[in-house]
């Protein structure tokens, strides 16, 4: 008893050190739209006066041949979101009237935001039933035949205008809350566009600031529509299926697979192997759904989740049927493999499993931290937070290469799907220690 009123005044003490760390709100990013016209198409993109081609300066690039001329791309229902692209002027024809820039929750022809250089000033502007009205402005050297960076961000009532990296101009205004992004050159001669993306602005949660804080080197709070790799790295998923749409226990976004046939992609990338720092942690919430798989392999089990095909094999996260030939009922274990495969070197945790029930799950391999018993480092596996088991990469003779098999979520090689929902994965390039992994957990139930 006076072991465990130790471990709960620990697990306080966890969360209050936890609770310190959160982060300020941070905005994480899912691409909308990426448009570079390299394939000489300028994708989704209406012209709505005067005339664009796609051209040559470089690369391929969106240029106008008119001297009054807009176009829009995108959706009418995006709300929050970030559109930036490079913009570049020729020349002037009108030393009167000129304007260069990005539109934003673009409506109609009558309706949107600007976010311009104009007669030698960055505006940040409105046009609402035809009428224009300046939200901010600011002197501005903007040098003909040069390439910049422009960037719009709309958050609620909050517009903000980048230049090159740098915020410029920010306004506060409630007119449209949602549109179209846009491109607008009046009086260039002509006006280039180029490397166009939209961003929906996703509001990272407290679970999210979290990890985050803990610097992963891949991260994916994956729902049914963000599959991007929230720590910049850009390792972005890709859906084989449409796994559909459910929630963690903090009522945050995950994705269910049906067991079948869907799955998600990332792939290779040194970020992802042992190799690159010799350790490497891989985090994520499981949902099994059903206490036997359909679409299991081997001895009765699936890989939900894995970085492995014949002969590039690294890790995998396992879950054996309830029934299966090896007597390990639900056990829910990882891997670390030889390249060639055959028996990995792993850990695991055999509970009673309830369908429908989320578990945190953490394996660790460790090539670094080597000792008298662990000659050559070592896997382990948390459950909820907790070290449950640790083996010798020694027992298998198992040293990580470094493998060019993709990662993969709901399967690893299409030989097993899992039926279940997956959420919240990342990957670490060091040990996470039992502190860290506690405070991710609390993060998501407490
Ligand atoms: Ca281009
Ligand atoms: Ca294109
Ligand atoms: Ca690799």
């Amino acid at each position: 008893m006076v072991k465990k009123r130790k471990w709960s005044a620990l697990i306080m003490l966890v969360a209050m050190l936890a609770s310190l760390f959160v982060a300020m709100p941070s905005a994480m990013a899912a691409t909308l739209l990426s448009e570079d016209f390299e394939d000489s198409v300028a994708n989704g993109f209406s012209t709505e006066i005067g005339a664009f081609s796609v051209a040559t300066d470089g690369t391929k690039v969106y240029a106008t041949s008119s001297a009054t001329a807009r176009s829009y791309a995108g959706n009418s229902t995006w709300t929050n979101y970030s559109v930036q692209g490079k913009v570049k002027v020729t020349s002037w024809s009108s030393t009167t009237s000129y304007t260069a820039g990005l539109l934003g929750r673009y409506t109609d022809s009558s309706n949107y935001y600007l976010f311009v250089y104009e007669l030698g000033e960055l505006r940040l502007k409105k046009k609402a039933g035809g009428t224009i009205t300046t939200l901010a402005s600011k002197a501005y050297t903007f040098n003909l035949n040069t390439w910049y960076t422009f960037k719009a961000n709309m958050s609620g009532s909050s517009l903000a205008f980048y230049v090159n990296g740098v915020q410029e101009l920010t306004a506060t205004d409630s007119t449209f809350s949602s549109g179209k992004a846009g491109l607008i050159s009046i009086a260039g001669n002509e006006s280039h566009f180029d490397d166009i993306q939209v961003a929906d602005i996703v509001t990272a949660s407290s679970y999210d600031n979290a990890v985050l804080a803990d610097s992963p080197v891949g991260y994916w709070p994956i729902s049914t529509s963000v599959t991007t790799d929230q720590t910049g790295h850009g390792m972005t998923g890709t859906y084989t299926g449409s796994p559909t749409a459910t929630t963690l226990p903090n009522g945050e976004a995950a994705v269910a697979f049906n067991g079948v046939d869907q799955y998600m992609t990332i792939a290779d990338n040194d970020y992802l192997e042992v190799t690159r720092t010799g350790i490497i942690t891989i985090e994520a919430w499981m949902r099994p759904d059903v206490l036997e798989f359909p679409h299991a392999e081997s001895s009765g089990y699936v890989h939900w989740m894995g970085k492995g095909t014949s002969g590039q094999h690294s890790w995998v996260a396992r879950m054996y049927s309830y029934t299966n030939t090896e007597n390990r009922p639900n056990r829910i274990s990882g891997y670390s493999f030889n390249l060639s495969g055959g028996l990995g070197a792993g850990s695991y945790f055999q509970d009673t499993v309830t369908a429908g029930q989320w578990i945190h799950y953490t394996l660790v391999i460790n090539t670094v931290n080597t000792d008298a018993t662990y000659t050559t480092g070592y896997t382990k596996i948390f459950k909820n937070g907790v070290l449950r088991d640790q083996d010798k990469l020694s027992d298998y003779s198992i040293i990580p290469g470094n493998g060019t098999a993709p990662m993969r979520i709901g399967t690893r090689d299409l030989n097993s799907f899992f039926q279940g929902a997956v959420g919240k994965v990342a990957v670490y390039d060091y040990e996470l220690t039992p502190a860290q992994l506690t405070a991710h957990y609390n993060a998501m139930t407490q």
